[in-house]
């Protein structure tokens, strides 16, 4: 037996001696550093937005041709995008309704409704709307103002890009619920400038807000995507969303701006759209905002494309998607 083996060395002992000091200094500290930590806030960071699926998701909904209600591709595309909820949430419905057009057409809609998480209590609102709008009354050339429109951006851009977030939802849990409703019929509404007063647009964010999917549905807030796929995109901060939720517009612009999507997100009021948030405000009483692109330069406030036959494929662009969809993903993975 090799007596070496029991005796403590002096480097041994100090060695020893130092690490007994500094457990016990970590002890001490325990308490301090327990607090700071339960204090900060959990960031789980977000998946990857993948602008090449969202493109691909928009082009998919043009492909059908114009989503008219009562039209063939306007019902193929209702199936096409519950198929795509059913691929990826917890719980799908489809609420049909029935409704009156402002020039006395009386429509087939469908609300289409996917959820994750539909058990939790804390809940996030996302929308678009899936129709395509009936006429391009816009057109510069008065012999298309009677034909039905692509709506690349007006409609399927927003349908688009909430379709890859629910592709991302379901790679990877968010901490709250989230809800994501395809309004129909919002796009059936007079000619620009006329019958302004009546609730003549949104006519399936309308009939949801009276009758929603959930009995006393309740969302801590909601965001609303139209016309997000134009190249070199500017969101002005839209009135309506400044009226009824401006915090939820300091949230969504203040995670741009971190993420460096100042020349999209713009520090700037815009005016106020009658669009499918107004009547989630103040139907549903849900704070909803509008993530819109509106154009100072033009008649209509909107893009030269608006409601015209070059609201195509062809006029949309991955960047803007991407910013658009990094962003709202963002804001989902902050909130617990
Ligand atoms: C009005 O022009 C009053 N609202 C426009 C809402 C809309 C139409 N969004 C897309 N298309
Ligand atoms: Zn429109």
């Amino acid at each position: 037996m090799n007596i070496k083996h029991n005796i403590i060395t002096l480097p041994t002992f100090i060695t020893f001696a130092a690490a007994f000091i500094l457990f016990t200094l970590s002890c001490n500290d325990s308490k301090k550093t327990k607090s700071i930590t339960k204090e900060a806030p959990i960031t789980i960071s977000a998946p990857n937005f993948d602008p090449d699926s969202a493109f691909y998701f928009v082009k998919a909904q043009t492909d059908f041709g114009p989503r008219v209600p009562n039209t063939e591709a306007h019902r193929r595309c209702a199936q096409f995008l519950q198929n795509k909820l059913e691929e990826y949430c917890d719980k799908v419905i489809v609420q049909p309704f029935i409704t009156h057009t402002f020039d006395g057409t009386k429509i087939n809609g469908k609300n289409i409704i996917g959820s994750f998480f539909p058990e939790k209590q804390k809940r996030i609102l996302l929308a678009a709307h899936w129709d395509s709008r009936h006429v391009a009354d816009n057109d510069p050339d008065p012999a298309n103002r009677d034909k039905p429109i692509d709506g690349a951006n007006d409609g399927a851009s927003g349908v688009g890009v909430l379709l890859e977030i629910a592709r991302q939802l379901k790679e990877k849990n968010p901490e709250v619920g989230v809800d994501i409703i395809f309004f129909d019929a919002e796009d059936w509404g007079p000619p620009h400038g006329q019958n302004e007063d009546g609730d003549w647009w949104c006519l399936g964010a309308q009939h949801w807000a009276r009758n929603p999917h959930v009995a006393n549905y309740k969302a801590h807030f909601g965001i609303l995507l139209d016309m997000v796929g134009a190249p070199n995109a500017k969101f002005l901060q839209e009135g309506l969303s400044r009226r009824y939720a401006s915090q939820i517009v300091s949230k969504v612009w203040t995670k741009a701006y971190q993420l460096g999507y100042k020349d999209y997100f713009l520090n700037f009021a815009g005016n106020p759209i009658t669009d499918d948030h107004l009547y989630v405000n103040k139907i549903a009483k849900i704070p909803m905002i509008n993530i819109i692109h509106q154009d100072h330069t033009t008649r209509t406030g909107f893009v030269p494309t608006w409601h015209t036959l070059q609201d195509n494929i062809a006029n949309i662009d991955k960047t803007t998607l991407y910013v658009v969809g990094t962003t709202v993903l963002a804001v989902i993975y902050d909130e617990q």
